[in-house]
């Protein structure tokens, strides 16, 4: 598939290997994920077929290392595998995103060599999908508040409690959580991390959300009652939970910012040849200047999107903080995604209105790039808190 702008001119931050997985992700979406976008998402269905595609592709652990079954690629192909596959489905990318950067990049990141050897493996080869657990009915965008408790017993935890918003909660083979280990610490310093492995007779299934859009994805309530895991599978540091989930979360933004930019890239894909073929009052109605301020907006959100979602790539595959480069991307792709996705609705009309075409599909998928893995009010917080912090040396 083609881009609509200028695609062709070299990108900075880009090596030989970049545009290699650039054209295998397009073409993988556009022959396979593409064609079944609009029926999986009909339907709710979750598209066991594409998985396993893509498992196949090495796309399920794009920036993991070879030895632990990865692709051996960098964070900056991740993020353009991700923005691949949203420009045809949202589903697709979040579910590998997910997958990727919180359901395997914190045994990567933080695991001990035993949990690689167990789990590392068959996540990053995609053997099995991961899931991430850390927002509760009563801690959202206030991470630190878990009411999940994990009580010592011998080499083992008991854990209890609800985690909500799992994507790939009923599918993966292991769910990274948090629980609170020090109740005498009521906020983050209490909270400590680890892996569950399923079958787990105390991990069970809650509710299976039915959404405004993404709704193939499988976003699922997990409850723990009396669950038993063994301290082996406790994430680094009795209190360290927390900071982990947050330097996770930290380069999952860049992913969501990349799903956002895909799914606005793909919505100019539709509305500029429409705008250049479609004829009102006798002339195509890319001709007329109100269209014209659209599509340049969207180019301009599109192009601003994909350099910020790059730059917060390249920092992190430079080992460096991502924390401000990150939120700043997310935040700024997800809401010119809304923006570039209403004006391609605007463009079509009743088409755009209508299923016959993606792009209000992409409308309701881009919606939840400003609410997952931290929404723009949590972005905002930490830019901020980023910068004021720095003036303290
Ligand atoms: N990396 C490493 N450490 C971090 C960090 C990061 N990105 N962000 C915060 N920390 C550390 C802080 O430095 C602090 O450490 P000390 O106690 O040693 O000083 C500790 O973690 C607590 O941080 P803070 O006081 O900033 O925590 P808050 O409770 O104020 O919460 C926000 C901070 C709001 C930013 C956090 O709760 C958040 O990101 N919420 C959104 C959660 C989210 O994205 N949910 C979606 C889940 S996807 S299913």
């Amino acid at each position: 598939m083609k881009a609509a702008i200028t695609y062709k001119d070299r990108v900075p931050f880009f090596e030989d290997h970049h545009y290699e997985i650039r054209e295998l992700v397009q073409g993988y979406a556009a022959e396979k994920v593409a064609p079944r976008a609009r029926e999986i998402d009909e339907t709710k269905r979750f598209p066991t077929e594409t998985v396993a595609e893509m498992r196949e592709l090495g796309l399920l652990g794009v920036p993991f290392p070879e030895e632990w079954g990865g692709a051996g690629l960098d964070y900056l192909s991740y993020t353009i595998v991700i923005e691949e596959l949203a420009r045809v489905c949202g589903t697709t990318a979040i579910t590998c995103a997910a997958h990727t950067s919180l359901g395997t990049n914190p045994i990567h990141e933080f695991g001990t060599p035993r949990q690689k050897e167990k789990y590392l493996r068959k996540l990053a080869s995609g053997e099995m999908l991961g899931a991430f657990g850390l927002t509760e009915p009563e801690a959202g965008s206030d991470a630190g508040s878990t009411r999940t408790t994990a009580v010592r017993d011998g080499n083992d935890w008991i854990v209890n409690g609800t985690k909500v918003y799992c994507t790939n909660g009923t599918h993966a083979g292991t769910v990274i959580f948090t629980a609170r280990t020090d109740p005498a610490k009521p906020g983050p310093a209490g909270v400590t991390a680890f892996i569950i492995e399923r079958p787990n007779p105390g991990l069970k299934l809650g509710v299976l959300e039915d959404k405004l859009g993404l709704r193939a994805s499988d976003t699922r309530e997990l409850v723990f009652e009396n669950a038993r895991v063994p301290d082996e599978n406790r994430l680094g540091e009795e209190g360290t939970g927390f900071k982990k989930f947050m330097k996770t979360l930290d380069s999952g933004r860049i992913s969501i910012g990349a799903m956002a930019l895909g799914l606005a890239q793909g919505a100019l894909d539709v509305a500029l040849p429409y705008a250049a073929e479609r004829k009102q009052f006798g002339k195509p109605i890319g001709e007329f200047g109100a269209m014209q301020e659209r599509l340049a907006d969207m180019a301009v959100g599109v192009h601003t999107a994909r350099l910020a979602c790059y730059h917060a790539a390249a920092l992190k595959d430079r080992g460096e903080d991502v924390s401000f480069a990150a939120a700043s991307a997310k935040l700024y792709a997800s809401e010119a995604a809304m923006r570039a996705i209403d004006s391609a609705i605007q463009i079509l009309g009743g088409n755009g209105y209508s299923r016959e075409y993606p792009v209000e599909r992409m409308f309701r998928d881009a919606k939840l790039c400003e609410i997952g893995e931290g929404t723009s009010e949590i972005q905002r917080m930490v830019i901020a808190r980023t910068m004021l912090r720095s003036l303290e040396g």
